[in-house]
C-alpha cells in the first residue's frame, strides 16, 4: 500500500500525536519552553518518525491539514502549562506559502486561549528558499501579532548567513551534529562563533541535541542562552511534560 493512502486515513482515523521536548534556560536550568514533534502510530506500519512522512505529507498537501491539527493541539496543550512556558512547532515551507496561514495560527491561538508571544514557530531553510515576498510577508506579519521565528538546523544549510541579513528571525538553533562533534578544536570554535554572533544580532541562540554535561558546560561557557536535548529531556507526551513544566515554578 502507498504510504499517501494511509496518510490520509491517518488523519482522519486520528493515529498522529504530538511528543514534547523540553527546553532549557541554561543560566537559570529553568524549563522555558517546548518543541512539538509529530509521531504517527500506524496500525499497519507501526510508529512512524517525521522524516519519513513528512517529505509525503508536503508533496501530497497533506502537510495542510496536519499542519494545522500539530499547530491547534499544540496550543491546546500549552495552555495548561504555566504561564511563561512557551511551545514550539515546526512550520514547513508548504504551510507558509499557504494564503491561508496566518489565520490558521491566529485561529489555534484564539481557541487556546494561548498568548503569541507563548508560540514559537520553526523555519527551516527550505522556507527562505522561496524568494518571492510571500513568505517574507507571512513571517513579518506573524512577529507583528508577537509570534517568535526560529531558523531551525542552523549551520548545516547552504546560505544561512545570507538568510539571517534578509529575514528577521528572534532565535537561531545550531544544529545537533555541531554539538555532538563539540570535541573538536575547530567546531567548538564555530560553536561559539555562533553563539558570539547571535549575542550581538540580539537573537536567541538556542544549542540542539544536548546529550552530555561536558557539552552543557561548554556552551554555559560561551553563553548559549538555551539547550535541547536528551540530557535536558527526551521528545515525550504531553502529561509528561506537564509535570516538568509545572515543577519548574
Ligand atoms: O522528532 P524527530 O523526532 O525525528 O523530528 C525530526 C524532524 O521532523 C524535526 O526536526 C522537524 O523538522 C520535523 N517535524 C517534527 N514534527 C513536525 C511537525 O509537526 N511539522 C513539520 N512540518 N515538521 C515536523
Ligand atoms: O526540529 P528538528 O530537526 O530539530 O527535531 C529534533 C529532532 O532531534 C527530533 O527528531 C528529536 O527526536 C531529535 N533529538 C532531540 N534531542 C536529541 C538529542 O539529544 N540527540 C539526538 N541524537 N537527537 C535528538
Ligand atoms: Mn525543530
Ligand atoms: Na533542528
Amino acid at each position: 500500500r502507498a504510504l499517501e493512502t494511509d496518510l490520509q486515513a491517518a488523519l482522519t482515523r486520528q493515529e498522529f500525536e504530538l511528543n514534547f521536548q523540553p527546553i532549557m534556560n541554561i543560566a537559570s536550568g529553568e524549563i522555558v519552553g517546548a518543541e512539538a514533534l509529530v509521531r504517527w502510530h500506524s496500525p499497519v506500519r507501526g510508529l512512524v518518525l517525521p522524516q519519513d512522512f513528512i517529505p509525503v505529507a508536503e508533496e501530497t498537501g497533506l502537510i495542510i491539514p496536519l499542519g494545522e491539527w500539530s499547530l491547534v493541539k499544540a496550543c491546546a496543550v500549552a495552555a495548561s502549562w504555566r504561564s511563561g512556558v512557551y511551545i514550539a512547532v515546526n512550520v514547513s515551507a508548504v504551510q507558509m506559502r499557504e494564503r491561508n496561514f496566518i489565520s490558521t495560527v491566529t485561529s489555534a491561538l484564539a481557541s487556546s486561549g494561548v498568548p503569541a508571544n507563548r508560540l514559537e514557530l520553526e523555519i527551516t531553510e527550505t522556507v527562505l528558499m522561496d524568494e518571492s515576498d510571500v513568505v517574507l510577508t507571512t513571517l513579518r506579519q506573524l512577529r507583528q501579532l508577537g509570534i517568535r521565528i526560529a531558523l531551525d538546523d542552523f549551520g548545516v544549510g547552504y546560505s544561512s548567513l545570507s538568510y539571517l541579513r534578509r529575514i528577521p528571525v528572534d532565535k537561531i538553533k545550531i544544529d545537533r551534529s555541531f554539538i555532538s562533534d563539540i570535541d573538536n578544536h575547530d567546531t567548538a570554535a564555530i560553536v561559539s562563533t555562533i553563539i558570539r554572533l547571535g549575542t550581538q544580532l540580539g537573537i536567541t541562540v538556542t544549542a540542539e541535541g544536548v546529550e552530555t554535561t561536558g557539552q552543557l558546560e561548554f556552551l554555559r561557557r560561551e553563553g548559549c542562552v538555551q539547550a535541547q536535548g536528551y540530557l535536558i529531556g527526551v521528545p515525550s507526551k504531553a502529561e509528561a511534560v506537564c509535570n516538568i513544566v509545572r515543577e519548574a515554578h
